[in-house]
């Protein structure tokens, strides 16, 4: 009895499947886009060179990836062991199919791909995607129509943000009614994956539906002004909103039959990658952290009670674990620290060495470390800001830039998660850059939090398989985590600066952006 995660992300889609009861990792396969689907023109997931910030992906290059990817995954194991189904996408993207949609998919043959299958069904050829930042005009006209900001984050859990889908929906009507006219029905990247695989609409999960703007977060569900102030009759071309720990379908017999996979296998409804790492850290009951170091910084955690972000620069979405999540991003992440390191020519090991070498506080001298436009706080600054010695001012002081940057990075991300009200005691790392420990030092002394790494890397497709055990085989979603989501033994990392330590660099940071 196996139980099989999917994790359609941004460059790639993944699989892992679990043998619940031996508490083991059974099998694990990845279509990396860029190199298994080269014909699509998108080395990194997306189409490049996007006009006025836009950036789309191919919807057909998703479903050849599912197909290559469950071929693989065929080779490693059994697949008609697999009793309980799920996954979860890229938050945010959008997939706009016509009025033949529903009937294509009931009737699927494995005669033909599904992408030949699908392509009829497409309304838009295209998918804009998280990375997309080509709404402002209508996040400002969706936030007007319903009375500002204020309530747009109140009753959504976010400020009209260009990613999210309602402001992409709304571009899209705007500028193609024709096309908006032929929309019968818009998925998510989550909720049209998990619809193929049931030969049926799938509901979105509160997870990752909160990503919208269209969802109202006390409620759980669609929001009459928020559906109006974005497009005409919204309402019937989105399917319906669910809970977490909600059977989508069963099986399709196309995949029973390519696949090997046992016949009314139940598949839960899929949900976004962030909500689905959240349970697949460990970390979807209240009092754990996680910070994800990536292209971009997340920061997110299982929420007590629901809570929106009074600046508007984080977000709640729903926990697929029930209740809610919060949700923060810095868009100056990985590549503002590579910034840095390749100011000065420097490797990954003279760049910890400068962390190790320099004292907690930098002796006063801090960076706001942003070299492109930020959005945790809003802020477009042309390069960074340096406060310090002169020589430190001029980027002269290799060491002590290297840590400015770092200390600058968390002790803003300790400010703008504040609203969250979260003590946490145990933050958990992950991302590339989590392997670094001096990174990892800076992390616990900022937060006066211990940091630990999970053995696991894989946890969006690992969180998706154990909501899947879970849901499906009735088993416990917290044990199925203890069991799962085990951190490395004997490498926690305790804070050493005292906790008043970072103190003058918050208030300094706080005040360069005031
Ligand atoms: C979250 C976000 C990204 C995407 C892609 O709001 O935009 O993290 O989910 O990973």
């Amino acid at each position: 009895m196996l139980a099989l995660g999917l994790d359609a992300s941004t460059q790639s889609c993944s699989a892992l499947v679990i043998d619940p009861d031996a508490g083991v990792v059974v099998a694990e396969a990845s279509v990396n886009f860029g190199e298994r689907l080269p014909q699509y023109n998108a080395p990194s997931g997306f189409i490049p060179n996007g006009k006025n910030g836009e950036v789309h992906s191919d919807p057909r290059m998703w479903l050849d990836a599912l197909e290559l990817l469950l071929e693989d995954l065929q080779a490693k194991c059994d697949l008609s062991k697999v009793t309980a189904i799920s996954g979860a996408g890229q938050q945010h993207g959008s997939v706009y199919l016509n009025n033949q949609w529903l009937k294509c998919i009931e009737n699927l043959n494995t005669t033909a791909s599904l992408s030949a299958q699908i392509e009829p069904c497409f309304a838009r050829a295209t998918s804009p995607i998280w990375m997309d930042t080509s709404t402002g005009e209508e996040c400002r006209e969706i936030a007007e129509a319903v009375g500002g900001d204020t309530i747009v984050c109140a009753k959504s859990g976010s400020i009209a943000i260009e990613r999210f889908t309602g402001p992409q929906i709304r571009r899209f009507y705007k500028n193609n009614p024709e096309g908006y006219a032929q929309t019968a029905r818009i998925h998510l990247v989550s909720s049209f994956l998990c619809s193929i695989l049931c030969g049926a609409d799938a509901p979105i999960d509160t997870g990752d539906g909160a990503g919208m703007n269209l969802l109202n977060i006390h409620a759980w569900d669609w929001d009459a002004d928020l559906l109006k102030a974005t497009a005409p009759d919204l309402g019937k071309r989105l399917p319906a909103a669910v809970q977490g720990a909600t059977t989508a379908g069963t099986l399709s017999d196309y995949f029973v039959q390519k696949y090997g996979f046992a016949q009314n296998t139940p598949v839960t409804v899929f949900t976004g990658d962030n909500p689905s790492s959240l349970v697949g850290m460990g970390a979807s009951q209240p009092g754990k952290v996680v910070v994800s170091l990536g292209t971009s910084d997340t920061f997110f955690a299982a929420m007590p009670s629901v809570l929106a972000d009074p600046q508007g620069c984080g977000h709640v979405f729903g926990n697929p674990a029930g209740g809610s999540m919060s949700l923060q991003c810095f868009v100056n992440g990985s590549l503002a620290r590579e910034a840095v390191k390749d100011k000065f020519e420097y490797g990954w090991d003279p760049f910890t060495a400068a962390l190790e070498k320099t004292p907690t506080g930098n002796g006063g001298q801090v960076m706001v470390p942003f070299f492109r436009p930020e959005i945790s706080p809003r802020i477009n600054l042309g390069a960074p800001i340096l406060k310090g010695s002169e020589a430190f001012e001029n980027w002269n002081d290799p060491d002590a830039a290297i840590r400015a940057c770092v200390e600058g990075q968390f002790v803003n991300m300790k400010l703008r998660t504040n609203w969250m009200q979260l003590q946490p005691e145990v933050i958990y790392l992950t991302g590339g850059a989590s392997k670094n420990d001096a990174i990892a030092q800076v992390v616990a002394d900022v937060f006066q939090a211990k940091v630990q790494r999970l053995a696991v890397s894989s946890s969006v497709a690992l969180g998706a398989a154990l909501r899947a055990a879970s849901h499906s085989r009735g088993l416990n979603l917290h044990e199925l985590e203890h069991q799962f989501c085990q951190t490395e033994a004997g490498k926690t990392i305790e804070p050493k600066a005292s906790s008043c330590a970072y103190d003058a660099t918050a208030e300094a940071i706080a005040g360069l952006l005031a």
